[in-house]
């Protein structure tokens, strides 16, 4: 079964190359995207550690010169018409090297550090032209990976206690999530803008699978918000309706922290190694304090205009398992979590969505299915806290989906079929990393 779906991941992969940068998907996403890429870069080192440098590198020759990485750098080969919003609708300003309409202007979690740290450890297994190329490649990032941190952690620290915000929900990766239900009703949904701007992505997919026309008209809607002030965050909060607390964009924010503390470490820069590890430890402790819910006890998204924490328990509420410096309360009670009938880890990886809620549905996007990349976070996790039974269960759970049903985007969460994408890179790269790597990170307790 492991070289089947080996060769079936490097085959997408394969695909999916640009000759610069890897497309999530031929056909629904035709550009570079963020957190895809770092992904698909701790998968794609052990087939191509030159290609997996190069997609971080091409996403970076992207970021802003206030340090945001934009969550999709737009291929000036790809028509305005093969992806909706475009390059023309987003219409971001000329920025370092690159042209106007170079990319949007939002976010996505912060993976990169991860990828990077975790592309360079398996690098250094190709011998040693392949570890000094990679030396080079981490010296290059490592300045870069510090701006983004510091943008995230200033310019949208909108609440003011150390977490980054997000300003639109396709900033969190988890785009139609339960959880901004309540913080989205607040945000004016005008169908007409549909009119005016068409949407792409039901002419290449299943309409049931994506999101609604009315959170649609509303990622427009706060698209144009954010443009209309030239994609500033200067009092972004009283201007824009969307500001939210994800516990997964934060949970990636302090690992990515760690991430650095590593990487500085190995660059010899043992000060800064020092400071990536506290902030790291300030972001945990402001996570528990600011979305935590004793009641639920889980981890909630926390609405910024109103104070309020979302109600409903998603998978990015188990995500702050990924930090090390989480009390064992929290980690018991996530552990409880998981292993409860509303995420339950069994024959199949964990859902997006409490399986139990009335609302949880099999089709749609965020709202139910099961999603390869945040399985591998929570299997991180595990491992983090030395559930190492539990690790190998999810893995072998993820590679029997994957093998069973394709490279899909996402997966039935009940049958476990294949849905949206068909040939999806980060789903081949994290398989390749799940059959190579049981390996556990460096900071993981003994289990
Ligand atoms: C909007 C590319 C991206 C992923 C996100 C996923 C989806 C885009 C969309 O696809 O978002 O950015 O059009 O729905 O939700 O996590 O990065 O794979």
């Amino acid at each position: 079964m492991s070289a089947e779906l080996w060769n079936s991941a490097v085959r997408v992969l394969e695909t999916n190359w640009t000759g610069d940068h890897m497309v999530p998907s031929r056909k629904l996403y035709p550009h570079q995207w963020s957190w895809d890429a770092a992904f698909i870069a701790i998968g794609l080192v052990y087939v191509n550690p030159t290609r997996a440098w190069r997609d971080l590198r091409s996403l970076f020759e992207a970021q802003w010169p206030d340090g945001r990485v934009p969550h999709i750098v737009f291929d000036p080969a790809t028509a305005e018409a093969d992806y909706f919003p475009g390059p023309g609708f987003w219409d971001v300003p000329a920025y370092g090297d690159r042209p106007a309409r170079g990319s949007t202007g939002i976010v996505q979690p912060p993976m990169h550090a991860i990828a990077a740290w975790e592309v360079y450890r398996h690098a250094a297994a190709h011998g040693a032209a392949c570890g000094q190329q990679a030396r080079t490649e981490l010296e290059w990032l490592y300045p870069r990976l510090v701006a983004q941190q510091r943008y995230l952690t200033t310019s949208r620290n909108l609440g003011g206690a150390g977490l980054a915000s997000v300003v639109h929900p396709w900033e969190s990766g988890l785009d139609n999530s339960p959880a901004w239900d309540e913080a989205m009703a607040n945000v004016p949904a005008d169908l007409g803008l549909l009119t005016t701007y068409r949407r792409r992505d039901l002419a290449v997919s299943d309409a049931a699978h994506r999101p609604t026309d009315v959170d649609y008209s509303r990622y427009v809607g706060l698209v144009l918000t954010y443009r209309a002030g030239g994609y500033s965050d200067d009092g972004l909060l009283e201007r824009h309706a969307f500001a939210v607390e994800c516990p997964s964009f934060n949970s990636i924010l302090a690992s990515a922290e760690l991430a650095l503390a590593q990487i500085a470490g190995e660059l010899g820069l043992a000060a800064e190694a020092r400071a990536h590890r506290d902030r790291a430890q300030a972001i945990t402790t402001a996570i528990v304090q600011r979305l935590w819910n004793p009641q639920t006890r889980t981890f909630h998204a926390l609405d910024v205009h109103t104070g309020k924490l979302s109600p409903a328990r998603c998978v990015s509420g188990l995500m702050p398992l990924m930090l090390p410096d989480l009390t064992a309360g929290h980690v018991e009670a996530i552990m409880a979590e998981a292993r409860s009938d509303r995420f339950g880890i069994g024959e199949l990886p964990v859902p997006s969505y409490d399986r139990t809620a009335p609302d949880f549905d099999t089709q749609r996007y965020w709202r139910g299915p099961l999603w390869v990349n945040v399985n591998w976070l929570l299997r991180r996790g595990l491992l983090v806290h030395g559930f190492r039974d539990e690790a190998e269960d999810l893995r072998t759970a993820m590679v029997r989906l994957v093998h069973h049903n394709g490279h899909f985007e996402y997966f039935h969460p009940v049958t476990g079929e294949g849905l949206g994408a068909p040939t999806f890179s980060w789903t081949a790269a994290l398989s390749l990393d799940l059959l190579a790597d049981r390996s556990v990170p460096a900071y993981a307790r003994a289990g």
